[in-house]
């Protein structure tokens, strides 16, 4: 059913480009029309719960709000853009049992490229030793074993990432 949403789910660790990606993909989508909305996960924690941090339960109740949100826009029509570390397999897998039309997208660059983006400095931070259990350097990330699409975003331009995820979801029947 074309007038059904679907969640476009973008998860890998600090850094990998998940945000770049999806607000390239919102300017894609909204130029041919299309409603969409994107959940970023520090957009989310900075509104509803500022200090919940970075633990295991933390994480999990937090990526739990962000499956709910995804499943109720994607059902009415809205082409739902998730921007989320999302470390943890069980609870993608949770995300795709929720959300009728779901694509996972495993956004990967390798570790000395993402410290060298270091949009934040949260690497440096890392290597110094003032952080603990960053994504992506000594914080879990368990891979996903059969996205829907993996990007090597160091690999590829901007525009064409946005390229592949499109094909897919066309190839995928939700556009
Ligand atoms: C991971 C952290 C941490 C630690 C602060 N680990 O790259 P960012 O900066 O802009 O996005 C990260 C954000 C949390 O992202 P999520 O809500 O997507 O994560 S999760 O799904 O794991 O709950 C990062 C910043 O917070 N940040 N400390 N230790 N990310």
């Amino acid at each position: 059913n074309l007038e059904d949403g679907f969640t476009i789910w973008l998860t890998g660790p600090s850094g990998a480009g998940k945000s770049t990606l999806a607000y390239a993909l919102e300017k894609k989508l909204l130029e041919k029309g299309f409603r969409v909305e994107i959940l970023d996960g520090d957009v989310i924690r900075n509104t509803l719960y500022p200090n919940i941090g970075f633990s295991k339960e933390a994480r999990e109740m937090h990526n739990r709000v962000v499956i709910h949100l995804a499943k109720l826009l994607s059902k009415n029509g809205v082409i739902t853009i998730v921007s989320l570390i999302s470390p943890y397999r069980a609870v993608r897998e949770y995300a795709r049992k929720e959300i009728q039309n779901f694509m996972e997208v495993y956004i990967h660059s390798p570790l000395e490229v993402r410290i060298q983006r270091d949009p934040k400095g949260l690497y440096a931070k890392a290597l110094k030793g003032e952080i603990k259990g960053l994504t992506g350097y000594d914080g879990v990330y368990e891979e996903p074993e059969n996205p829907e699409l993996k990007i090597e975003s160091h690999k590829m331009s901007i525009e064409e990432e946005v390229d592949t995820v499109i094909r897919t979801a066309q190839k995928l029947g939700y556009l």
